[in-house]
């Protein structure tokens, strides 16, 4: 097994602890950080991400997952940001103003970010001006937004409307999920993709970004 194969192991299996050591042990063989993290740690995601998606496993071992790939990027991320490793998107992710549901949102965002995005998570109830404005200084090239309520999910159209008004919904990718959301919805209100579930939302994403 090489030390690439045995980090996506351990991030399959939710050990943060084996996942720390093996990611200081390839640091000192030299691998670089990149590597360790697309060939490692996110190719370890991806498998969960797939077997969720085949109902393979289920949300707490995604999570436990999702913790040890975590604590990886975290060892990671200083010397990723001076080599200037380019993610392959920023996203700005957040639940829907008036709603406070954010364990599907939390999980699309992980595994968006263990797929090797940038996230920008704003949490929960988050007021469509808010959504509007980090897009824009954020310079976002996605927007996720996840709704539970059917009496709020309407608040998804008005941050496309002001994603419009502010003159960047032709540089920003919008995609939608969360229980009562559907493509039909999706099309409805004009955004560019919807998932069903939060590994599907991976695959969008990347289709949606040409990655
Ligand atoms: Co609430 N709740 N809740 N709740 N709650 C629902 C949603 C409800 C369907 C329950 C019911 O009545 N059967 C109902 C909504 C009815 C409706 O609108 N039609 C409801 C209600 C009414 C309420 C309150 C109004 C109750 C009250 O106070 N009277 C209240 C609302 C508060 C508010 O938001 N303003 C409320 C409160 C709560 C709790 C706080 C207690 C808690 C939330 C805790 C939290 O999130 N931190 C809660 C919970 C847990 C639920 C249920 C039981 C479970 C939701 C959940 O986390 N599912 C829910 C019933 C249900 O859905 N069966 C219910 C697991 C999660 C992984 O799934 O979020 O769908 P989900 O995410 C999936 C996909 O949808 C997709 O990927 C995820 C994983 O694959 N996905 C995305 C989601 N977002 C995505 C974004 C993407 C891509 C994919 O890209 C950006």
């Amino acid at each position: 097994m090489t030390i690439f194969e045995k980090i996506a192991d351990e991030v399959q299996k939710g050990n943060s602890e084996s996942v720390e050591a093996l990611v200081n042990e390839a640091l000192s063989q030299e691998i670089s950080a990149d590597m360790i993290m697309y060939a490692g740690l996110v190719e370890g995601m991806n498998i969960v991400s797939e077997k969720f998606k085949n109902n393979e496993c289920f949300i707490p071992e995604v999570l436990v997952s999702a913790k040890a790939m975590t604590v990886g990027l975290g060892i990671l991320k200083p010397l990723l940001a001076e080599k200037n490793v380019k993610p392959l998107g920023r996203a700005v992710i957040g639940t829907i103003q008036g709603d406070l549901h954010d364990i599907g949102k939390n999980i699309a965002g992980m595994l968006l970010q263990g797929a090797g995005f940038e996230i920008i998570d704003l949490g929960a109830d988050v007021h469509v001006d808010r959504f509007v404005e980090s897009a824009k200084t954020e310079n976002a090239d996605l927007v996720g937004m996840s709704a539970l309520l059917t009496t709020t999910m309407v608040n998804m159209k008005t941050v496309i409307d002001g994603l419009k008004e502010a003159g960047i919904r032709e540089s920003v990718k919008v995609i939608i999920g969360g229980a009562p959301v559907t493509q039909a919805y999706a099309d409805q209100i004009g955004a560019d993709g919807y998932a069903a579930d939060a590994a599907t939302g991976v695959d969008v994403a990347k289709k949606l970004l040409d990655k």
